[in-house]
């Protein structure tokens, strides 16, 4: 298996490689409406009755947005060289709209951010999308669900914060993951903003069209924005923009079948190559999806296909996870969005995918993760930029931070040893890698999870009124991992600190 501090490894990731934690404005800021920020569908969502597990809101989170200052010497701490965040729309444009005002207070916000991370040399990636769009828009059109007045709002969104920090932030991702936000919020409703027609639900929407309209509308929108930056801001600002995709990775349930080994082809194309076709591929829809779902997924017009086709410079890779796939002979029908394929968590031979975390989807898989990389590597020849990849723990609910104790969660170092391992060795291989961003930089506020699910490097004592952050072992471990892995330019010292 890929160990990260094996000898080998050493020296092998380049120079100017980034390193450091990831969040998302819903996640973590808080102060949902303070200086003029306007209300966002997981806002709105999180306060509806029996839609976040322990009941929770989204309006303190770890109040990121206060106390920004204290996170940054955090992350000055941990060592890191770079910092990803998102951009809260709302805080910036309340209403959303391109006729609605500016709210300069939200954008000082993420200014003064740009300004004390840079002050402390710590480089911004910046997403401009993470989920949380306005809700005046969703009121007033149905949001992404009108791709021709979404379209406008998004590209003016988007020019107003290249304007405002693209002299200072030159890493920019339009979209997190357009995938899991189309299919956890338009097909299973768990996610804002909640619509579903699937079996038992009683929401509205349909399920078997508005994932596909909404994604064409996510992946139409980026191109757009990509377009403004590259011919209005890239030649004096000089940065590099793309989106990051959500991705599994899938293995045959049975590698000796032949169907199951199409299957987890199928998988793998259903949820990455979706997006991934399109920007960096063939222009189109995978025909495999085209096949079984026909009309349900909409065409790109030739000027679409032309301005989406070759719209990113990067290829943002989010991934944590394996799955076993097996082969389903019934055809999809229409409530698939997957194909006609079930997931599985052992494989033929009775085999695990993987160590358990505290989260049911997530298992930890080093193995699944290498091969993830080549994939994507081998279909899509385009510089990786890994821009999230994390876990749970177990027991990590119960710590008492007054224990005197120090968190220790070997579980989490085992992934991260296992999960940057398989980037050294696929960087060993000849793969192109030029990031990693541990998800995430503290606990926070897990959209439907709540608080249950603790993903942070850093454990947050969510009673406190200060939201206490005590840093978990992990997070340490991660500095002295790029400390072996990371070449060093003559003159340039080593960032990470050691504790204790
Ligand atoms: C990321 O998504 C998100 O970008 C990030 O904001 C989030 O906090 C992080 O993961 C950790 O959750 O419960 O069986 O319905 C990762 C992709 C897709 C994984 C939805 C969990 C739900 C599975 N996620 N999936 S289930």
């Amino acid at each position: 298996p890929p160990i990260a501090s094996s000898p080998e490894n050493a020296s092998v990731l380049r120079p100017d490689f980034h390193w450091g934690f990831a969040t998302a404005a819903a996640q973590v800021e808080g102060a949902w409406n303070a200086d003029g920020k306007g209300e966002s569908i997981w806002d709105k969502f999180s306060r509806i009755p029996g839609k976040i597990i322990d009941g929770s809101t989204n309006a303190d989170a770890t109040r990121a947005y206060d106390l920004y200052k204290a996170d940054v010497q955090l992350l000055k701490k941990l060592g890191v060289n770079s910092y990803r965040f998102s951009l809260a729309w709302s805080r910036i444009i309340p209403l959303g709209g391109k006729d609605d005002p500016v709210n300069e207070a939200g954008l000082n916000y993420y200014s003064n951010l740009v300004d004390e991370l840079l002050a402390n040399d710590i480089t911004s990636f910046v997403t401009l999308f993470h989920w949380d769009t306005p809700q005046a828009l969703e009121d007033r059109y149905g949001g992404m669900l009108d791709q021709a007045r979404y379209i406008a709002d998004f590209e003016r969104y988007a020019r107003v914060c290249f304007t405002a920090l693209g002299d200072r932030v030159k890493h920019w991702i339009t979209y997190n993951e357009p995938g899991v936000y189309t299919l956890a919020g338009y097909a299973a409703g768990v996610h804002a903003p909640g619509r579903s027609s699937l079996p038992g639900r009683d929401d509205p929407g349909d399920s078997s069209t508005e994932p596909f309209i909404v994604a064409h509308t996510e992946l139409v929108s980026h191109a757009h924005a990509v377009k403004i930056y590259r011919e209005e801001f890239k030649p004096t600002q000089k940065g590099v923009i793309g989106i990051t995709l959500h991705g599994n990775f899938s293995a045959p349930w049975d590698e000796d079948d032949p169907k199951d080994v199409e299957a987890a082809e199928r998988a793998l194309q259903f949820e990455i190559g979706w997006f991934a076709d399109p920007v960096y591929g063939s222009g189109d829809y995978p025909a495999c999806m085209r096949e079984q779902l026909g009309d349900r997924l909409p065409h790109f017009t030739p000027e679409e296909k032309a301005l989406v086709q070759g719209s990113s410079d990067f290829y943002g890779m989010n991934s944590y996870t394996t799955l076993y796939v097996r082969h389903r002979d019934q055809p999809a029908d229409i409530n698939d969005h997957k194909g006609n394929i079930t997931s599985h968590d052992t494989n033929k031979a009775g085999v695990s995918r993987g160590a358990e975390s505290a989260t049911a989807w997530l298992r930890s898989n080093p193995a699944g993760f290498l091969s993830l990389l080549h994939w994507i590597w081998n279909r899509y020849h385009t510089p990786i930029y890994i821009t999230e990849n994390g876990t749970t723990a177990k027991g990590e609910e119960d710590w008492d931070p007054t224990s005197g104790f120090w968190l220790d969660d070997t579980f989490r170092q085992d992934f991260f040893e296992g999960y940057i391992g398989a980037v050294a060795d696929a960087v060993r291989n000849g793969v192109d890698i030029r990031s990693y961003f541990a998800w995430t930089f503290t606990d926070n506020w897990e959209w439907a999870a709540g608080f249950t699910d603790r993903f942070g490097g850093s454990w947050v004592d969510f009673e406190s009124s200060e939201k206490t952050r005590y840093p978990k072992k992990s997070a340490f471990e991660l500095g002295r991992i790029f400390e072996h892995l990371i070449r060093k330019e003559a003159g340039v010292e080593a960032r990470w600190c050691s504790v204790q």
